[in-house]
């Protein structure tokens, strides 16, 4: 990790920003497949499946029954864990579901609105190096309390054709009975557009690799909504000397692991446990199965020494991290200082892991700086809301003049007309 000063506007303009990804040519790339399965639908799929995944297969609908045999193949603890983070994500996701009262607007004038579960939604998951089934909870749970009707889930078949059995657990356990072999882009144009198998969605969410990810923008621009713009992973540590450096070190790691593109930040006012951190990271370093990703994310990340709590929050705000952790003596008044970031973990008791994995929270997190603007995945996310209203007689009477009013100056008349109409009638 490179260490740096916050010295100028610059340095913080510097150190805020991301790697720049030049995407023009992934859309070249990207384009032509969501082309193809529009238009030759699960012969593309299959197409692309030998093509990327080297798989042949002639059927990546899962069968009922091979989903729930899964459950053989996990180890009692695992499900038992998995019970426990889903039980966790319900609770705190429930309590999202909040009940709006109608109200009159004007004596006569009633408005309310409503949520509905989007009807079709479709949950991309990433295989490869780690299949996060972890995410099968954090959108599968939200979708299945939000009453969507139709969830869709997608992953990358491994060399054997198969899907990992905890990713088959997690959806069972969530009701996702409408399981593909299929990833990558192929998987999101299945989803976007529909195929003879791949019932087409209105939303696509989920993580995924660079491919995925414009895939999903471009799908947008079709009509498709999706979560949010994704980027590679990201977390900002913000230290004083109450830290513990070692866990400190340890949350760096479990973020740096996850890809060789992930950002990691530490920001501290204390110059000796930014250097005990660097010392903690070079120790806990060598143990990691995924050493080589986690030190190449580690290059592009930096340590930044503030001048006050009051400089490095501004930096943290600035950057608005996917995931803040606070390890400071006052971490639960800095909190109130937090406007920009995906989720915040306070002391130094609270791992991101706990948030990525099981204590209730979505992982589901706006990165690149969109924190500043979107939030996490939530049961929202998975809605739509509904207004609607009704006027009595008495209700268009006490309000009609205004929309006359109203109308008249935007040079609308036929909008005027038609409550003269009524009041004409009714008077
Ligand atoms: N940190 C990831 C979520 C995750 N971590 C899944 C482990 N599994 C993005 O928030
Ligand atoms: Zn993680």
């Amino acid at each position: 990790m490179k260490v740096v000063n916050v010295l100028s506007e610059a340095n913080r303009q510097e150190i805020i920003q991301r790697p720049v990804i030049d995407t023009t040519q992934l859309y070249n790339l990207v384009q032509p497949v969501l082309n193809a399965v529009r238009q030759d639908g699960d012969a593309a799929i299959r197409k692309f499946t030998r093509e990327f995944d080297k798989v042949e297969l002639e059927d990546f609908r899962v069968p009922q029954d091979v989903i729930e045999a899964a459950a053989d193949e996990l180890s009692p603890e695992l499900k038992k864990a998995i019970g426990q983070a889903a039980a966790n994500i319900r609770s705190f996701h429930e309590q999202q579901v909040t009940r709006e009262e109608a109200i009159e607007t004007m004596p006569g004038v009633k408005c309310w609105r409503k949520s509905v579960g989007i009807e079709k939604v479709g949950l991309y998951i990433p295989g490869g190096s780690a299949p996060l089934f972890s995410t099968i909870l954090m959108l599968g749970i939200p979708a299945a309390i939000a009453g969507c009707k139709e969830v869709v889930l997608c992953s990358p078949p491994g060399k054997d054709g198969r899907l990992n059995p905890a990713i088959l657990y997690a959806a069972q356990l969530t009701g996702i009975t409408k399981v593909f072999a299929v990833g990558g882009v192929q998987a999101i144009a299945a989803m976007a557009f529909g195929t003879e198998t791949v019932p087409q969605v209105y939303k696509i969410f989920g993580p995924g690799n660079q491919y995925v990810t414009c895939a999903k923008q471009l799908v947008q621009q079709q009509g498709i909504a999706i979560d949010m713009p994704a980027g590679p992973s990201e977390v900002c540590i913000l230290a004083d000397d109450t830290a513990d450096a070692e866990f400190v070190a340890a949350d760096l790691l479990s973020q740096a692991e996850h890809g060789a593109d992930s950002q990691v930040l530490l920001v501290s006012v204390s110059k000796t446990l930014v250097e005990k951190v660097q010392q903690a990271l070079e120790e806990q370093l060598a143990d990691l199965p995924r050493k080589e990703i986690a030190a190449r994310a580690l290059e592009n990340s930096k340590a930044v020494i503030a001048t006050s709590y009051e400089e490095a929050m501004n930096l943290v705000n600035e950057y608005a991290a996917e995931h803040l952790i606070i390890s400071c003596k006052d971490d639960e008044a800095l909190a109130v200082q937090v406007i920009n970031a995906g989720s915040v973990f306070l002391g130094n008791y609270s791992p991101e892991s706990a948030g990525d994995y099981a204590s209730g929270t979505n992982h589901t997190l706006p990165t690149n700086g969109f924190a500043k603007a979107y939030s996490g995945v939530s049961v929202d996310a998975f809605v739509k809301k509904i207004t609607y209203q009704k006027l009595t007689r008495e209700g268009l009477r006490a309000i009609g003049n205004t929309v006359e009013q109203m109308a008249e100056a935007e040079g609308l008349q036929a909008h005027k007309k038609a409550v003269s109409i009524r009041l004409r009638k009714i008077n």
